[in-house]
């Protein structure tokens, strides 16, 4: 169960962050207004939330989640792929130094948050264009010191390996077609996205409550058969920029 959140407001500048959607420009007055419902869905569903303030020259800092890993026991503080990003996870060391003993991911290796689903005291790691090898034995190495046992797996489609595969609780994962089957996630019930609504992979469970992206009624269905109480929040703005539900937050 978590207890806490921590966010980041977007900054006026958040349009200037990296993507790779061709899908127009976001609107920020839009932007804060679905961050305020993500960070007013969180405080409901139980956690206590510190929204810290935009990032100055850090336009994708409010994808907090890319910075950090946050386990019951550690807090790793990432070292992301993108340089651009870099400094967002030295910036958020003395907020997790308040709550968690802190490990740092260090050169060589790259990590984002974005690619580590933890299920239970399993990690997925994701190999992907922002994380590699190097990174994923350092985090697997800390969390190997704290009991957890990790498994990398390539990330061939998407950002981030969460992008594309999330836990729903128990031991089921929403994943695209891309990553359904793969060796890597044996021994997990899988349910597959519809083909055509691969953003809907990236949904947030929060103590037992989904939070799913608007729009995506075909999954919406699918999901409707864990009988888990679902809230539907519009992620339009943080789309354009590449991100989504799970990166706007790091829960413990
Ligand atoms: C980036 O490209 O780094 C950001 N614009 C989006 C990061 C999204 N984070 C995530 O999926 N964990």
């Amino acid at each position: 169960m978590f207890t806490r959140a921590i966010c980041r407001k977007p900054g006026l500048n958040f349009s200037h962050g990296l993507t790779t959607v061709q899908g127009g420009k976001p609107d920020y007055a839009r932007m804060m207004t679905q961050h305020d419902a993500y960070v007013d869905t969180l405080k409901k569903l139980g956690l206590q939330v510190e929204v810290l303030e935009p990032l100055g020259e850090y336009p994708d800092a409010y994808f907090v989640e890319d910075a950090a890993i946050v386990t019951a026991e550690v807090a790793i503080v990432t070292r992301p792929g993108a340089k651009v990003r870099r400094g967002e996870a030295a910036a958020l060391e003395p907020v997790l130094a308040k709550y968690r003993p802190v490990a740092r991911i260090e050169s060589p290796g790259k990590l984002d948050g974005g690619d580590v689903l933890l299920v239970g005291r399993h990690a997925l790691i994701g190999i992907s264009e922002r994380s590699n090898p190097e990174g994923a034995s350092m985090l697997g190495e800390i969390l190997e010191e704290h009991g957890y046992a990790w498994t990398a797996v390539p990330v061939a489609e998407g950002l981030h390996f969460k992008s594309s595969v999330n836990w729903v609780g128990g031991t089921t994962l929403l994943l695209t077609e891309d990553f359904a089957g793969m060796e890597e996630l044996e021994g997990f019930r899988q349910i597959v996205v519809d083909p055509t609504e691969t953003y809907c992979a990236n949904v947030l469970w929060i103590n037992g409550t989904l939070i799913v992206p608007a729009g995506f009624p075909n999954t919406h269905k699918k999901l409707a058969t864990l009988g888990l109480p679902m809230v539907t929040l519009d992620v339009s703005e943080a789309r354009l920029m590449d991100g989504g539900l799970t990166c706007m937050s790091l829960r413990f």
